[in-house]
């Protein structure tokens, strides 16, 4: 039985409805520290959760029979800079909790996210490798570095089965832009179906990886159902999907609507976004575990603008 953690995110919206798809809903409890999203979940159990009440994580865990936890409840990049004490503790103090879990219930499985915020402004930015210096300069960054060093010492010294992919920027139409830095992603296909200018808090040329959801929801479920001799980094994976700057993606856009239009008006988010890679080497989840992305930028384009509309009103 899963457990997912911080379910209406980004991710957590999009990656529960698969597990629920895959597994069926009576194997899945959602939870989230927003009680209005449980109007999202007709398709599995909702619970109102604070991933910091450990009392209330562990009585669910044994009362329900929890096997695995997809901990996705984090303070991204951009949010993490307005709040950077309250950031650290969220992201480290829940997954030190939630390792901690898995050690004394003996889980089957852990899933937790990490992210090319990672990398810094002295990793090698192009094709940036598995192994390579990482000095992040946001907490948020600092946060999945340290993370990932916890998932791997709780492997190696428990034997804990967690698992881990450093997502690139993720795309998706079934949530709101949100506090990442690479959300400026989301939020234009808003505008343009809303027929407003764009305003972007990113430079034209700013590129950065990235991957439509589909495609991060298939690598997730992917390393998951991967057995476990063939998972062989359990810090975590560098993953690929594309890469684009906020010209390209705009341009991809315009071609199906050709009034669009764009102005950049850079803010503290361009500072993050210099500090990451513009493309990533992940040929080790090709290898380990037949990682393969499906989607480019225009099949996104295609994609987003077709579905979008019946997810929000424009
Ligand atoms: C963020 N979307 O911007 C997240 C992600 C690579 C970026 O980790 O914080």
């Amino acid at each position: 039985k899963i457990l997912v953690i911080g379910a209406a995110g980004q991710l957590g919206s999009e990656l529960t409805k698969a597990l629920s798809d895959r597994y069926s809903g009576e194997q899945v409890i959602a939870t989230d520290l927003n009680a209005d999203a449980k109007e999202k979940f007709d398709y599995c159990r909702f619970e109102v959760l604070d991933v910091l009440d450990q009392e209330k994580v562990k009585n669910l865990v044994r009362n329900e029979g929890i096997t695995q936890i997809y901990h996705l409840a984090a303070v991204l990049s951009a949010t993490g800079e307005k709040r950077p004490l309250f950031a650290w503790q969220l992201n480290m103090d829940s997954l030190l909790f939630i390792l901690e879990l898995a050690r004394e219930f003996k889980l089957n499985k852990i899933y937790w996210p990490s992210s090319i915020a990672v990398f810094g402004p002295n990793t090698p930015s192009v094709n940036t490798p598995q192994y390579c210096v990482k000095e992040p300069n946001t907490v948020y960054g600092i946060s999945k570095q340290a993370g990932e060093r916890w998932c791997e010492y709780y492997f190696e010294k428990y034997g804990v089965d967690v698992r881990s992919l450093r997502y690139p920027g993720l795309i998706g139409y079934k949530s709101l832009p949100g506090g990442g830095t690479t959300d400026y992603a989301v939020d234009i296909y808003h505008k343009a179906l809303k027929g407003e200018k764009f305003t972007c808090f990113l430079k034209e040329d700013s590129m950065l990886p990235m991957m439509y959801m589909p495609d991060a929801i298939k690598a997730t479920i992917d390393l998951m159902e991967a057995p476990k001799e063939s998972v062989k980094i359990r810090s975590s994976y560098n993953l690929a999907g594309m890469s684009f700057t906020p010209k390209e993606i705009y341009e991809s856009i315009r071609t199906h609507y050709p009034n669009f239009e764009i102005e950049y008006q850079p803010d503290f988010r361009q500072a993050i976004a210099d500090g990451w890679p513009d493309s990533i080497d992940d040929h080790f989840a090709r290898e380990h575990w037949g990682w393969k992305p499906s989607y480019d930028l225009e099949a996104m384009t295609q994609d987003i603008l077709e579905n979008l509309p019946k997810y929000f009103e424009f």
